[in-house]
C-alpha cells in the first residue's frame, strides 16, 4: 500500500495499464479503466475523452482566443500571451454527466458509458477571472459563454437549424470563482489534442460539459445562452413554485464508485478481500464513505486513502471478510458529504440519461475457496 493520506503523483510513469475502451470511434468517445487505486491522478494517456464533434487541429503559432461581448475592453491573446501570465495549478475531476450510462434500466440512448467518464488530473492555466478582468467585466453580464472551434450538427432532436460549434455558458458567480481555469496543460505536460490542446476551459465541480475544450471564444453576455449543449441537450427538469422548468446541468452531485471487484467476480470465499473505489462531489466534500455487501441492507464505514481535497475524487477502501457460504452478492458504496447530503438510492429520473449518481451494484459470486 502507497502512502495513506498523501495523493500520488504518478503522472511521470512511463507505463499504464488498460488502455482505453471504444464506446464510439468517431467522434472520439472513450471510456477510462476504471481503476482509480493505481494512482491518484489518472495518468493522461488513460483519462476519458468525450467529443461531440472531430477533433480540431488547431495550430499552436496561430493560435489566439477573443475575450469579447458585455465587457469595456474585449482582446484576442496568443498562446505565447497566455503562457507568459502568472498561471496556477489545480487538480480536478472531471465527470461526464452521462458516466454510468449503461446501469440505467430500462436502457436508454446515449453512449452506454460504465463506471470509467470520469478521471483526475492536475490541471496548469490561467484562472478565468483574471482574463476577465483585464477585459473589464461589465457589471450586468449575468453569463459567461466559452466556445471551442469543433463543429458540426448534433444528431439528436430538435436539432438546431445550421451547424454549430461546442459552447458552454457558465453564471457569472462560478465564472469569476477562482477555481476556474483555462488550461494549457494536464499533468504537467500540454494538452493532448483529444484533451483540448493548444487551451481548455477546467470548471472543477461542474459536470464535464462545462470544461469547453478547443477554446477559441469568451463571450460575456447581458441574457442568459439558451443554446442547443444548455437546452437541448445537458438539461434536466427542476421545479419552481411546484411547476417543472428546464434548466441546465451545472454541479456534479455526490457520487462514489466500486472500481474493484468488477462485475461478475468470483471470490474466495471466507477470505479478506479488499474493495477499493473512489468518491467525489462538486461543491461540497466527501466526508464520509460507506460499503454494503448484501445488497444495501447493512452498512459499514470504509476507510479514505486520500485527504479532503475540494473538486478533487477521494479514493477509499474497505476490507470485507467474504462470507463462509458461496453465493452471489450486491456490493454498493454510498458516500456522504459535509453539508449532509446522502448519496441516493435510485437514479432521480427529473435528469433522464443523466446525473447518474446512485449507487450502482455491482454482483460478484463467492466462491469455495477449498483447494486454493
Ligand atoms: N469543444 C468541446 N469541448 C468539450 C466537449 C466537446 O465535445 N467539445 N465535450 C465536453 C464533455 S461532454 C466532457 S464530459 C468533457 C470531457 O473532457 P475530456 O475529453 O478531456 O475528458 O469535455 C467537454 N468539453
Ligand atoms: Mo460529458
Amino acid at each position: 500500500m502507497k502512502t495513506p493520506n498523501e495523493p500520488h503523483f504518478d503522472n511521470g510513469a512511463p507505463f499504464s495499464s488498460g488502455g482505453l475502451i471504444i464506446r464510439q470511434q468517431e467522434p472520439k468517445n472513450l471510456e477510462a479503466p476504471f481503476v482509480p487505486i493505481e494512482s491518484y491522478l489518472t495518468p493522461t494517456e488513460l483519462f476519458y475523452i468525450r467529443s461531440h464533434f472531430s477533433t480540431p487541429d488547431l495550430d499552436q503559432a496561430s493560435y489566439q482566443l477573443r475575450i469579447e461581448g458585455a465587457v469595456k475592453h474585449p482582446y484576442s491573446l496568443s498562446y505565447d500571451d497566455l503562457r507568459s501570465m502568472p498561471s496556477e495549478k489545480r487538480i480536478a475531476t472531471l465527470e461526464c454527466a452521462g458516466n454510468g450510462r449503461v446501469f440505467l434500466v430500462p436502457q436508454v440512448q446515449g453512449a452506454q458509458w460504465e463506471l470509467g467518464a470520469v478521471s483526475t488530473a492536475e490541471w496548469t492555466g490561467v484562472p478565468l477571472r483574471a482574463l476577465l478582468e483585464r477585459a473589464g467585466l461589465e457589471g450586468d453580464a449575468c453569463e459567461i459563454v466559452l466556445e471551442g472551434a469543433d463543429r458540426g450538427t448534433p444528431k439528436e432532436e430538435p436539432r438546431p437549424p445550421e451547424p454549430i460549434s461546442y459552447a458552454w455558458s457558465l453564471p457569472r458567480a462560478k465564472a469569476i470563482a477562482p477555481e476556474v481555469l483555462i488550461a494549457y496543460a494536464m499533468n504537467g505536460r500540454e494538452l493532448p489534442r483529444d484533451h483540448g490542446f493548444p487551451v481548455r476551459a477546467i470548471v472543477p465541480g461542474h459536470y464535464g460539459m462545462a470544461s469547453v475544450k478547443w477554446l477559441t471564444r469568451i463571450m460575456a453576455v447581458r441574457q442568459p445562452f439558451h443554446g442547443y449543449w444548455l437546452t437541448s441537450d445537458y438539461a434536466y427538469w427542476d421545479s419552481m413554485d411546484g411547476r417543472p422548468v428546464r434548466r441546465a446541468l451545472g454541479e456534479m452531485q455526490l457520487k462514489s464508485e466500486i472500481a474493484r471487484p468488477r462485475v461478475y467476480q468470483a471470490l474466495p470465499a471466507d477470505r479478506i478481500y479488499t474493495v477499493s473505489g473512489a468518491a467525489w462531489a462538486g461543491e461540497t466534500d466527501v466526508i464520509e464513505i460507506e460499503v454494503s455487501t448484501d445488497g444495501g441492507q447493512t452498512w459499514a464505514d470504509a476507510e479514505f486513502l486520500d485527504p479532503v481535497r475540494r473538486h478533487a475524487w477521494r479514493r477509499w477502501k474497505f476490507d470485507w471478510l467474504t462470507p463462509k457460504k458461496p453465493g452471489q452478492y450486491t456490493l454498493l458504496s454510498r458516500a456522504k458529504d459535509g453539508g449532509g447530503r446522502v448519496q441516493p438510492r435510485e437514479h432521480d429520473q427529473n435528469y433522464g440519461v443523466y446525473v447518474i449518481n446512485h449507487s450502482l451494484p455491482i454482483e460478484v459470486f463467492v466462491v469455495d475457496s477449498a483447494g486454493q
